[in-house]
């Protein structure tokens, strides 16, 4: 990979992917942990880190199958714990954040087999609030991911803008979204197609979503959050931000 031609595409679009950056053996590996893992949040079924897909069906309740997010995940696993702060992520991220990249957590988030959920558009820094916006999103693609399976879909070039006004959005998992779109034209939206083993890195401000999965695979990303060590959060905007969350939707802060 030639980092320079990297790290410019990320400037330049807010995302960028890193093509077969997990090599076979080291992938299965992470899926058998992961799913390990899921498996025993599943039973736990711990409210703000564990959803499933149908919260109001108790029946699906302890179904891997149905669970929807688990966030934390590096908290139940030495092993993701130490892929978190490995260099293969942490080299990568460090180019792109022009800094020294602090771990913040690992988030878990599968699209069921012909799942109609979505998460709106929005930006991550809506909930994470640091300042300057110096964090990304390393995603891992567990299963390959086509148009039609939910895939992250961003708007190139919308990490430039400040943060946009967020309201609740009603999705377990996804507590906020986007009130208006800025201009498409300007931002178009980029579908990111991936294949196992890929990731797709994403700066906090970019405004993205991810759609239907309309297959009959499940579509399982895990997510590597950071921030750059120069990068502050706002205490106050994450207080009011719990604060408004109590009584909506949870949210991938949990
Ligand atoms: O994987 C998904 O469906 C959502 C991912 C996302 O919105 C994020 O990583 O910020």
């Amino acid at each position: 990979m030639n980092i320079a031609v990297f790290s410019e595409e990320y400037r330049t679009s807010g995302f960028v992917v890193a093509r077969g950056l997990f090599e076979a053996d080291l992938l299965r590996n992470i899926t058998a942990e992961v799913e390990q893992v899921v498996h025993d949040a599943a039973a736990t079924a711990e409210h703000g880190r564990v959803y499933f897909d149908d919260e109001a069906a108790p029946d699906t309740r302890q179904a891997v199958s149905a669970v929807r997010c688990v966030f934390r995940i590096q908290e139940q696993s030495v092993f993701l714990r130490e892929l978190l702060h490995s260099p293969l992520i942490l080299d990568l991220a460090r180019s792109l954040l022009d800094d020294e990249p602090v771990a913040d957590g690992i988030q878990y988030i599968d699209k069921p087999p012909r799942t109609t959920y979505e998460f709106p558009y929005h930006q991550d820094n809506a909930y994470m609030f640091y300042d300057p916006p110096r964090a990304l999103v390393a995603t891992l693609a567990l299963d390959a991911q086509r148009a039609t399976g939910g895939p992250i879909a961003c708007l190139r070039g919308s990490h430039v803008l400040d943060i946009l006004q967020h309201a609740p959005s009603g999705v377990q998992g996804a507590s906020r979204g986007l009130v208006e779109l800025p201009d498409t034209a300007t931002y178009p939206e980029a579908v990111v197609e991936m294949d196992v083993g890929d990731m797709l890195f994403h700066h906090a401000n970019v405004i993205h979503r991810t759609g239907p999965n309309r297959t009959n695979s499940h579509r399982r990303n895990l997510g590597f959050i950071y921030h750059g060590i120069g990068a502050k959060q706002d205490a106050q905007a994450i207080a009011d931000y719990k604060r408004d969350l109590a009584g909506s939707a949870p949210s991938k802060s949990n």
